[in-house]
């Protein structure tokens, strides 16, 4: 399968993120996508290529001007406010929740940091912006290839993206590759696109983008989100809204569910974007899933995901795969890269 690896990732590099009072490591580290890069190369899995060259007005497609402007100018800000800020990362602290405006734009950077995201564990740094537009790039580019006629292609970047919203980051996400990798299908004149979430956390991110649509079928099998991040998003009865009712399918699973109860909630993803009738089918590819994956709590196997790569290929779609989350460093490049060797050439 043919990769497009987004070779600026480590410009993204956040050092704490907070948790339960503290500031722990970051989960989500450069060495992520190392390890898939290897395993891509250890097992001769096909080209591997950078990302073209990407018009700006791409990314507009799905993210708002003033969310864009804010993640171009940020580092910036924050480093203004206090030189010594250089050497800390940016987290957001206050957050404008229902009573309060989301008209305003404050002119504090403090407060855009709330406005513009969602949770305390997301870091902005100094190359946080390059790294994520270089990852546009690439599912955008991985999108343009399977148009020209390749069977599938696989967007190796970081950070992740089914997390961030039209104007959010969050989870770790700032832009929202599988919806721009979408949303580029969709430009380019395939009528029905799906969007298949395979990673541990519902993608609230992308929901929110194509909620109200018709022409992007949305479908996600993930941990509850009762027990589990996102908290406030991933529920079994949001099925669309408008135009989109009926194109939202949130399959929520009880933390602590193995293979064979995941597999089934897949089993029902892929019937109801074949009732869809999709064009192509991009895959947020998360595998957090893992046993072994430290903030996550399902069971699957390394063996298990040669078989969701083929559960996934049996759908007869051309298909965006886009990497997202996975924290197992070890063995989150034997994990990701089944999948695309159980899907096929
Ligand atoms: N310290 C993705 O998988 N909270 N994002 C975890 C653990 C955030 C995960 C708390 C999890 C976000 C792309
Ligand atoms: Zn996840």
């Amino acid at each position: 399968m043919l990769t497009i690896y987004n070779d600026r990732h480590a410009l993204h590099q956040g050092r704490f993120e907070m948790f339960r009072g503290e500031l722990v490591p970051c989960f989500e580290v450069p060495a992520r996508a190392d390890f898939v890069l290897r395993e891509l190369q250890l097992r001769g899995l096909g080209a591997i290529e950078g990302p073209q060259e990407l018009p700006a007005v791409a990314i507009a497609r799905i993210h708002s001007q003033r969310y864009l402007d804010f993640l171009a100018g940020a580092w910036q800000e924050w480093v203004a406010l206090d030189p010594a800020n250089a050497n800390r990362d940016a987290l957001p602290s206050y957050w404008p929740i229902r009573s309060f405006r989301s008209d305003v734009l404050p002119a504090s950077f403090s407060a855009r940091m709330g406005l513009f995201s969602f949770d305390a564990g997301s870091p902005l740094t100094a190359g946080t912006w390059a790294a994520a537009r270089a990852g546009a790039a690439c599912a955008i580019t991985a999108a343009r290839k399977v148009l020209q006629g390749e069977r599938a292609a696989f967007a190796l970047t970081r950070p992740p993206g089914h997390h961030a919203g039209m104007d959010f980051f969050g989870g770790y996400c700032f832009l929202n590759n599988a919806a721009l990798a979408a949303q580029a299908l969709r430009d380019a004149g395939l009528e029905r696109v799906a969007v298949l979430d395979v990673d541990y956390h519902h993608g609230n991110g992308t929901q929110s983008i194509f909620y109200q649509r018709a022409d992007v079928f949305f479908a996600s099998v993930h941990c509850d989100p009762h027990t589990e991040y996102p908290y406030f998003l991933g529920y079994a009865d949001e099925r669309g809204a408008g135009a989109g009712e009926g194109c939202n399918l949130n399959l929520p699973l009880a933390r602590g569910s193995g293979f064979p109860r995941w597999r089934t909630a897949l089993a029902q993803a892929l019937r109801a974007i074949a009732d869809f009738r999709a064009d192509a089918l991009v895959v947020s590819l998360g595998v957090d899933t893992f046993e072994g994956d430290p903030i996550s709590g399902f069971g699957l196997r390394s063996a298990d995901y040669l078989a969701i790569g083929e559960d996934i290929a049996a759908a007869g779609l051309p298909t965006v795969f886009v990497f997202e989350g996975g924290y197992a460093v070890a063995e989150v490049g034997i994990n990701t890269v089944n999948v695309l060797e159980g899907f096929g050439q």
